[in-house]
């Protein structure tokens, strides 16, 4: 698994030949018909600026057009050609990755009582979201991507409260609320707080998100998470429990030097840069989850997008138990791969009796290529994967 050779950001020029006769009969040859096609396009230029000139003249006829220039051109978020930035990682990424603190994706305890209290403060930060790529998020509490993970039991009661500490308005919605979404969901103002109340009344992982207008722009800069509801009839016991929440980053730049912002257009061309678990591309191949040979290991899975789905698979394994949409009242045995859908989640358990690394991943190996895999390590085998 060659994680980050895809290249790095200062690629040398090749040298030229110098000193070689034929090298300088080329450039001879290049200039003349350079300075011929310099003389072409400044002939062309003349007569579009005569054009444009008699344009100017008539009424403004062409208004429609004008107006659609004056739109992109208010977009400051757009850069045209869209240009890619995936895999462009500094020289020294390998050591960044080792050095980066992984996500926690274990699945957090359930708090006690009938009452859950969840307090979220927004803000404006940046994150690394791959070796040495800086962007710039709205975060959920401090986070980074994705926000904490909210885990109740069916039937306790959620108290959200949102403070909004970031620099424009945003919100929360939780896809486990059925709740009037135009008072629980509204805007909440810079500085201003709002609390709903909902009982978690259906089990499965679900996603929370920011879902201010654009939305698109609110997920793709971070604002996601999930929430996992515990049936009350427990599921099967297993021995690791992890949370997953896939997604994609869109940047206006490399995030190197600088840190990178939302190319809102290469959203819109769903053309991503990175696509990652749990915000940080690959971060689970350089400190992989781990499990002990025949323990039984349950993935919660969010694809939380902003348009991405997951393709969940384990190579070297099937899944056991699959709970398709996170449809916790019945689950589909020993299959391959599964879609988690943008916005929806899935609950995965994986037994492994043979010692290994098992990577899991998005099978559309371009979101591979992109970050979305990590390792599943079981027991200590020795070497590395090299899949
Ligand atoms: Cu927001």
């Amino acid at each position: 698994m060659s994680a980050y050779t895809a290249r790095t950001h200062r690629q040398q020029p090749p040298a030229p030949e110098s000193g070689s006769g034929a090298f300088w009969m080329v450039a001879a040859l290049l200039l003349g018909l350079t300075l011929a096609a310099v003389g072409f396009f400044a002939l062309m230029m003349w007569a579009d600026a005569r054009d444009a000139r008699d344009d100017a003249a008539q009424p403004a006829a062409a208004e429609p057009a004008a107006a659609t220039h004056v739109h992109a051109a208010a977009d400051h978020n757009t850069a045209l050609p869209l240009a890619s930035f995936a895999g462009v990682v500094p020289e020294n990424a390998a050591e960044l990755a080792e050095a980066h603190k992984a996500y926690d994706a274990t699945l957090p305890p359930i708090p006690a009582g009938d009452l859950v209290k969840v307090h979220m403060t927004l803000k404006d930060m940046t994150v690394e979201i791959a070796p040495g790529v800086k962007y710039n998020t709205w975060a959920f509490d401090g986070h980074g991507a994705p926000g904490p993970v909210v885990h109740v039991r069916e039937g306790q009661t959620v108290e959200m409260t949102l403070t909004n500490g970031g620099s424009i308005p945003h919100s929360i919605d939780f896809h486990a609320a059925r709740i009037a979404p135009n008072v629980a969901f509204k805007d909440v103002s810079p500085g201003e707080s709002i609390k709903y109340r909902f009982t978690a009344s259906d089990p499965g992982v679900f996603m929370y998100h920011c879902g201010t207008k654009p939305v698109l722009a609110h997920i793709a800069n971070g604002m996601y998470g999930a929430i996992v509801v515990q049936p009350k009839e427990a599921l099967p016991p297993v021995d690791n429990e992890y949370v997953l929440v896939g997604s994609e980053w869109y940047l206006n730049g490399d995030g190197i030097d600088e840190p990178a912002s939302l190319d809102m257009a290469k959203a819109r061309a769903r053309m991503a840069d990175w696509i990652t678990f749990n915000g940080y591309a690959n971060q689970y191949v350089t400190h992989p989850l781990t499990a002990d040979p025949g323990e039984t290991t349950r993935f919660w899975v969010v694809a939380a997008g902003p348009t991405n789905n997951v393709n969940f698979h384990v190579v070297g394994t099937l899944l056991d138990r699959a709970w398709v949409n996170s449809d916790l009242t019945q689950f589909q045995r020993n299959v391959q791969t599964v879609i988690v859908p943008a916005g929806g989640g899935a609950v995965f358990d994986v037994k492994v009796d043979q010692e290994g690394l098992y990577p899991f991943v998005s099978h559309a190996f371009a979101d591979v290529d992109l970050g979305q895999v990590g390792l599943l390590k079981v027991g200590n085998p020795k070497g590395t994967m090299s899949h």
